[in-house]
């Protein structure tokens, strides 16, 4: 997906964006260590966006003091809805309002090194998009980092590129980017808005499906220096549900899958009733509409979603085959439905039972596209 560019000139400006939520012992350090690399560049235009949501630790109060003697430096104050928003608020701000050739994305925390800014933008040179990596070659996490927070890392890095098929980036959730600004506007805004950490994905996602050429950079990821980190459950659910989205807005076959699946949804229910109306019991019901839904569904994706495979195998066995996935898809359904309840106890139990029919209908997508409906090698 990405494309071969031409070198062209490195940036003339560019404007660091930099969510703060509750930073109050990192902040200052952080900003002047910023500018001091800033003056170490003087043929380069640099400029600072923090985007607070309304901390309550007075980290705003401590920016505004250094914007008030440093014109470089800008806040942008709002509502705490999570990280997605806040840096869909500063990118909408720098695209409006600033005249600059790149943005630069990190954290205020110290975990992505200010010395690493210039040679990302250096990169920008040969690339739309620089990303500052921990899992390329020469990258690194804090030694520090416990064995479950290396797991949940790369855990999360992993089920982002299997499940949003991105393969050609080790770093799929970093949050320290360099990006020319030509290419966030062809990014942006995101075709689906994201509240929390997915942005990182998302953001990728959608710079890699516009056509960035897209490199990456090892740098060495730091635990925080001060304060508490921000990731929450909500973050964790969003971020499961997400990246499922990801995968179907760059799938053709998926799209169709779905709409074979919504019109199953309806043949089930409306066999139902009409065997309850003619009088068999509402068991019985049930397992004769599922599995008509079922041979349904069957037919429409053998004839319309999956038509142009080339598949020797028997139809009736792929008949089989279909019919196993579907109870693969009950198991997964069921047990997304018990990990969004512990998710989000404090919603009510439709909600969680409405979300796990996505994973549901995804293992189901890729167990008929990888198994019942694989094509013959060529
Ligand atoms: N404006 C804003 N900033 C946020 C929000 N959540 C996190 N941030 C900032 O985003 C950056 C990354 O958040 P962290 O809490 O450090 O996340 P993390 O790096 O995964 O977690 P740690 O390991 O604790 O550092 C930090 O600069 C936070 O202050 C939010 O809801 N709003
Ligand atoms: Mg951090």
């Amino acid at each position: 997906m990405q494309q071969d560019r031409p070198s062209s000139a490195p940036p003339n400006s560019f404007c660091v964006v930099m969510p703060t939520y509750n930073e109050r012992d990192n902040i200052s350090a952080m900003l002047r260590q910023l500018l001091a690399i800033f003056d170490g560049m003087p043929a380069v235009d640099g400029h600072i966006l923090v985007v607070d949501d309304n901390s309550p630790d007075g980290t705003a109060e401590i920016v505004q003091d250094i914007a008030a003697t440093d014109s470089r430096v800008f806040l942008l104050s709002g509502q705490k809805r999570g990280l997605g928003s806040a840096y869909t608020r500063g990118f909408e701000y720098v695209l409006a309002h600033l005249d600059v050739d790149a943005v630069v994305q990190m954290d205020a925390d110290f975990s992505h090194s200010p010395l690493d800014t210039p040679r990302l933008l250096a990169a920008l040179e040969e690339a739309d998009v620089a990303i500052g990596s921990r899992y390329v070659l020469g990258g690194a996490i804090d030694e520090r980092w416990g064995w479950w927070r290396r797991l949940l890392s790369r855990g999360g890095n992993m089920f982002a590129r299997y499940i949003a098929g991105i393969y050609a980036i080790g770093d799929i959730t970093a949050g320290f980017k360099a990006i020319r600004v030509s290419a966030l506007r062809r990014a942006f805004p995101l075709r689906i808005p994201v509240q929390g950490y997915v942005f990182q994905v998302a953001l990728l996602h959608s710079l890699m499906i516009s056509g960035a050429h897209i490199l990456e950079l090892p740098i060495r990821f730091s635990d925080r220096q001060a304060g508490e980190t921000k990731l929450g459950r909500r973050d964790i659910a969003e971020f499961l549900v997400h990246v499922w989205w990801l995968r179907l807005l760059s799938r053709k076959t998926f799209v169709k899958f779905a709409l074979t699946g919504l019109t199953g949804v309806v043949v089930n229910l409306g066999c139902f009733q009409i065997l309850l109306n003619s009088g068999v019991g509402p068991y019985i019901s049930s397992a004769v509409a599922i599995e008509l839904s079922i041979i349904w569904n069957f037919f429409l994706n053998n004839y319309w979603t999956f038509r142009d495979r080339q598949i020797t195998a028997r139809k009736r066995v792929r008949g089989l085959k279909f019919n196993a996935v579907s109870l693969l898809t009950l198991g997964v359904s069921f047990s997304s439905f018990v990990v969004l309840r512990w998710l989000m106890p404090e919603q009510p139990e439709v909600v969680a039972q409405a979300l796990s029919i996505l994973p549901g209908a995804m293992a189901n997508y890729f167990a008929n596209s990888y198994w019942t409906f694989k094509a013959d090698p060529v």
